[in-house]
């Protein structure tokens, strides 16, 4: 069941009548608008396989009308906007803070090997990103603590061969991100999401955060940031996803 809010109008009984086939996916879906209409503001519902609070309709209405500053509309096409993040899966790995390394390294001339602590002591940024699902979903300003990529590029001395930068987490998961939309503002390392300490399904200590690809570049358990010269499939780029992950181009599959 997808929860999107269709603006068609409901067939008349009499064209109902004279296309029985229909009948059953119609009668569906009005039941599923209507439910979703009468539920409105904070209403929990099941869509995309999970239970979800469906952001307010004013909510969605508004953000659908924005622009950001970019010039994009603020909601990418064929994404619905619900209120919080959805636990996506993914194999955890070590949470603990006090083993936590994060390495920097590839084309770099200063490779790092950070702790959890050494990470908090470089600068801190919060930023409030939309996250983008490409299963459809989107949480508009999540609120993400922790070290921008841009600022460990720097230390670490990225050279001008470097294109792509991978994203390397427990389990051997990859995501694969071209170096320009890596170094973006708002891309960072990220240990607290809206003030609290990440949760082990969000990819606790550390994950990625690459608001304006599809989420599925943003890895969790995030041990290692590897700058290459030539771009590598990630986990999800080697079974069927796009390669970059464009929202606003639905770039979903590849
Ligand atoms: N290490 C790791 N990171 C991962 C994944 C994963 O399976 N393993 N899944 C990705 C996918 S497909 C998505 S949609 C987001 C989901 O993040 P969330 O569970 O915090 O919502 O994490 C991404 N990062
Ligand atoms: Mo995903």
């Amino acid at each position: 069941m997808t929860a999107k809010l269709s603006r068609e109008p409901d067939p008349t009984l009499e064209e109902l009548a004279r296309e029985p086939a229909r009948r059953p996916a119609v009668l569906r879906a009005m039941a599923r608008r209507r439910f979703l209409q009468q539920a409105g503001a904070g209403a929990t519902v099941l869509a995309f396989g999970g239970i979800y609070t469906i952001a307010e309709d004013g909510l969605f209405a508004r953000a659908k009308a924005e622009t950001r500053a970019d010039g994009r509309p603020r909601v990418p096409p064929g994404q619905q906007v619900i209120t919080k993040l959805r636990p996506m899966g993914g194999e955890p790995g070590d949470t603990s803070k006090s083993k936590y390394r994060l390495r920097i390294h590839g084309e770099v001339s200063n490779e790092l090997d950070l702790g959890f602590r050494d990470l908090l002591k470089i600068t801190q940024v919060t930023r409030a990103s939309d996250v983008h699902c490409v299963t459809g979903w989107t949480v508009l300003g999540a609120k993400w603590t922790g070290v921008q990529l841009q600022t460990l590029a720097k230390r670490a001395g990225v050279k001008d061969t470097a294109r792509f930068v991978i994203f390397e987490a427990a389990h051997g998961y990859t995501a694969n991100v071209p170096l320009a939309d890596a170094l973006a503002d708002e891309v960072m390392v990220a240990h607290k999401l809206d003030g609290a300490p990440l949760t082990t399904e969000h990819g606790a200590p550390m994950r990625a955060v690459v608001p304006d690809l599809y989420f599925w570049k943003s890895a969790k358990w995030l041990t290692g940031i590897r700058f290459v010269r030539r771009d590598e499939s990630g986990y999800w780029e080697r079974r069927g996803y796009s390669n970059r992950g464009d929202p606003w181009t639905e770039d979903r599959y590849s």
